[in-house]
């Protein structure tokens, strides 16, 4: 019979979805597992097959541990807010909401088509009101506790697309839509106090298992830092200049101080900064600038303040006071003291204004560069001949006493910006009140004049508008539905504003985990018990480019819950795994573009679902980049006809002992390596587990049967069908997964191949322990191999013990 895929996969498909055999409850004394794949933005263009790498490799997984007896809830959704719907229903004059919509239907039938084992009933989209009820419900929570403020913010504005853009829109400081330049703007933007969770969020990694790599780039972004905060007294007043540096025991080379721009001594002395209008200048110049190109700052640049100087707590030197864009606001105090013989930067600036160069470190050659390296102290008072910790230990403890000072930890990682100047995304659900206003600012309260939404408000719809562009203004898209803008405020009665900002795409893909456990719920955003019962996703994955926003911004969203009484675990992601990336089949990058992409719809309907399931498990280990082969793809189709010719040749008889020995090493490697996630390893176990028997003759039934078990989390149509037809009943995805026995495999037979001429032509088995001449002689023996060589003259014959014999023949 022919292996009729399309049918077969057709047919199952639809009675895997009549069964409902996805869909999980939960269920007390069963035991849980939560297998969670990152959804997808449901582009236009549909799925290509990177995505199902991970799609197919997840399912593998929930299909083991449902035939292991787990209570699997293995559900998809889609992250469907987003700047990419909006911008094309710009252009083609459609609504986000229905471009959108139409997007996850096409992404549903394509994932139907793979025959992944998802629980529908539990799917999700983040732009639906169901869903983004609960993130305004959670926003709110937030904003209760203290962890929501509005803070002038700078974003990068290009004046020409009249857009807000996220540093990643940018690309070499342009605008990435028009190549046009960008400008600097503040505005007023919400913003969640992720920094207070820098320390949280690192700590957390010791509990959670995943991978080193992750782990580190995790660590990396939070980027801590150690040091102190030292004061510098200034010459005017009894103002003091604080600097966090790491390294205080350099403070004796320090030979001037540098203030970012938006520093506040700036306009607090400029009575006093004689030069004050060059000041202001390079202020505004500055402000032009991104960040980015601040920290690059290949040419150093910067006003030195006339009329104000510094004075060095530890010798009392008279240190100048520098502006200089290289010193960011965002970071330490915003202030730093310079060492120029041992800071690269402070190098540079120092050459270009003429400041001293102090060597304390000895090593290197400070005429060429700033040495960085370690060293003993020189020309360093009381630290003299110390070595780095000792000094750094020193000098902290010199600013202790003479309260000069202390030591302080720094963390990279900024509050999360959390305003969008967008329509397509979550409304803020938040209202501005001027007699509000009064009222906060008598009582001293932060983000005076803002009033929550009551919660029975929720959800806080998008209004429709025809115009998705923000205002010549800067403000956003819903500033121009003046209806929905102008309200009542929920507080006082009186005439107030809506804000008219959006949450960022990250908001939505910050707890949709959560959601997933209870996804139709309309009392909460999950009922307590639910969340409970499911805990801890068990094992997520999802791309490389995730493992630091995104993963951080869940994880302080948990936390955040965590600290509200919301939810009763701290960590929401117990392990974490990363695919790499299927390049086109030319090695390049896969994009419409490059002409290159390979759709899974076309593959599915060439070679069928479980072709591609198979080949995209088998293509490398999970975490490597890999091209796209379609020989090899092929290979693996070959694999699966294969499998379907053997079934044809089952015989109701017991297991010999090749096919037992073969099928019970196969349980243990496929499941070991499905454990590991070592998924190409389990398709390459499956073939070799067929090539172990003969290429002719009967097989077990039984044989078969165990062996479509161990094929089925790969290749779930094609074990069905043969599980089927040889009499199995119920779905093989209800089949408990089999066990294997230990001494089936030790090696008392194994399986050769013989060759005649280079050409094998059949496979026999022979003791393992079998000599070079009793293997000649049982090959020679085989009914095939006679076949070949019978009348003819053997001039050769090459034995290799325990794998083969070959004979040459003229
Ligand atoms: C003196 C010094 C001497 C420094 C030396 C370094 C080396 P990380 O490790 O990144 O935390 N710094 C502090 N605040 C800054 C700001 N807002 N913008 C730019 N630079 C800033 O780096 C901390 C070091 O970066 C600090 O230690 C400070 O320079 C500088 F041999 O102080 B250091
Ligand atoms: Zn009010």
């Amino acid at each position: 019979m022919e292996y009729n895929f399309n049918d077969i996969e057709k047919k199952w498909q639809k009675k895997w979805s009549e069964a409902k055999s996805f869909e999980v409850k939960e269920i007390a004394d069963k035991e849980k597992f939560y297998c969670l794949l990152e959804f997808p933005f449901p582009s236009g263009s549909g799925l290509h097959v990177g995505h199902v790498r991970p799609y197919t490799a997840m399912d593998v997984v929930a299909r083991k541990k449902r035939m292991e007896g787990k209570n699997v809830l293995f559900p998809m959704g889609f992250d469907s807010f987003g700047m990419q719907a909006e911008q094309y229903a710009i252009k083609t004059g459609g609504h986000p909401r229905e471009i959108t919509e139409e997007n996850c239907s096409t992404y549903k039938k394509q994932l139907e088509n793979l025959g992944l084992s998802f629980d529908w009933s539990r799917e999700i989209a983040t732009s639906r009101t169901g869903y983004y009820k609960w993130t305004q419900w959670m926003f709110l929570q937030f904003f209760k506790q203290g962890l929501a403020y509005k803070a002038e913010d700078t974003m990068n504005w290009c004046p020409a697309c009249k857009l807000a853009l996220t540093n990643e829109e940018l690309e070499k400081g342009k605008c990435e839509r028009c190549g046009g330049d960008v400008i600097q703007k503040t505005k007023s933007q919400w913003t969640l106090r992720m920094k207070d969770y820098s320390q949280k969020l690192i700590d957390g990694l010791d509990h959670v298992d995943y991978t080193d790599n992750i782990k580190k780039q995790q660590i990396n972004w939070i980027g801590k830092s150690v040091g102190a905060n030292v004061d510098f007294k200034l010459s005017a007043g009894d103002d003091k200049l604080t600097v966090f540096t790491t390294r205080p025991d350099t403070i004796f080379g320090v030979s001037f101080m540098v203030v970012a721009p938006e520093h506040p001594m700036l306009e607090k002395f400029s009575g006093e900064i004689s030069n004050y209008s060059d000041v202001e200048a390079y202020k505004v110049a500055s402000n032009k600038k991104t960040e980015m190109e601040r920290m690059e700052g290949k040419e150093k640049s910067g006003v030195k303040l006339e009329g104000v100087f510094a004075i060095n707590p530890f010798n009392g030197k008279e240190v100048p006071i520098f502006v200089s864009d290289y010193v960011m606001m965002g970071y330490g105090t915003g202030a730093v003291m310079a060492v120029p013989a041992h800071d690269q930067r402070d190098y540079e600036f120092a050459k270009k204004f003429g400041c001293e160069i102090v060597q304390v470190i000895e090593g290197g050659d400070i005429e060429v560069e700033a040495y960085a390296g370690d060293g003993k102290h020189i020309n360093s008072g009381f630290m003299d001949g110390l070595g780095k910790q000792d000094s750094i230990n020193s000098a902290i403890k010199f600013c202790e006493e003479n309260s000069c000072g202390e030591k302080a930890v720094n963390y990279k990682m900024k509050d999360w910006l959390f305003s969008r100047q967008r329509y397509w995304g979550e409304p803020v659900p938040m209202v501005y009140c001027e007699t509000c206003k009064k009222v906060h600012e008598a009582e001293g309260r932060e983000n005076a004049g803002w009033v929550a939404l009551p919660e029975s408000e929720l959800p806080l719809e998008l209004p429709h508008i025809d115009n998705y562009l923000p205002t010549d203004e800067g403000d956003a898209p819903l500033a121009r539905a003046e209806e929905w803008v102008n309200c009542k405020c929920p507080v006082c009665g009186g005439a107030a504003t809506r804000e008219t900002d959006t949450m960022p795409n990250w908001a939505g893909s910050s707890w949709y985990y959560l959601r997933y456990m209870d996804a139709n719920n309309s009392e909460e955003f999950a009922a307590q018990d639910k969340v409970n019962y499911w805990g801890q996703v068990d094992l997520y994955c999802g791309g490389q480019e995730h493992t630091t926003r995104h993963l951080l911004y869940a994880r302080f969203w948990h936390k955040a819950l965590y600290d509200a009484g919301i939810v009763s675990y701290d960590e929401p992601f117990s392990s974490r795994i990363s695919q790499g990336l299927i390049g086109g089949e030319d090695g390049q990058k896969m994009s419409k573009s490059k002409g290159n992409v390979v759709n899974p719809d076309d593959i599915v309907g060439e070679y069928g679902a479980d072709t591609l399931r198979a080949y995209e498990a088998f293509i490398a280990p999970f975490a490597d980049d890999v091209p796209w082969n379609t020989s090899s793809m092929i290979g693996v189709h070959r694999f699966l006809q294969k499998v379907w010719r053997y079934a044809d040749r089952t015989e109701d008889r017991p297991m010999n002992e090749v096919e037992e020995k073969a099928l019970h090493r196969s349980i243990k490697e496929v499941g070991e390596r499905i454990d590991t996630q070592r998924f190409n390893t389990v398709v390459s176990s499956l073939m070799e587990c067929l090539n172990a028997l003969p290429s002719e003759g009967d097989i077990s039934a039984d044989f078969m049967k165990g062996f479509v078990k161990v094929l089925n989390p790969v290749a779930p149509h094609i074990s069905e069908e043969i599980w089927e037809k040889l009499g199995g009943d119920n779905f093989l995805v209800f089949e408990a997964w089999p066990s294997y026995d230990e001494s089936k495999l030790v090696e008392s037979t194994v399986s050769i191949a013989v060759s005649v001429n280079g050409k094998k032509r059949d496979v026999i088995s022979i003791a393992a322990d079998a000599s070079k001449d009793e293997m000649e002689k049982l090959a020679l023996a085989s009914d095939n191999v006679q076949k070949f060589i019978e009348g003819k003259d053997i001039v050769k014959v090459i034995v290799v013990p325990g794998k083969m014999v070959n004979f040459v023949i003229k």
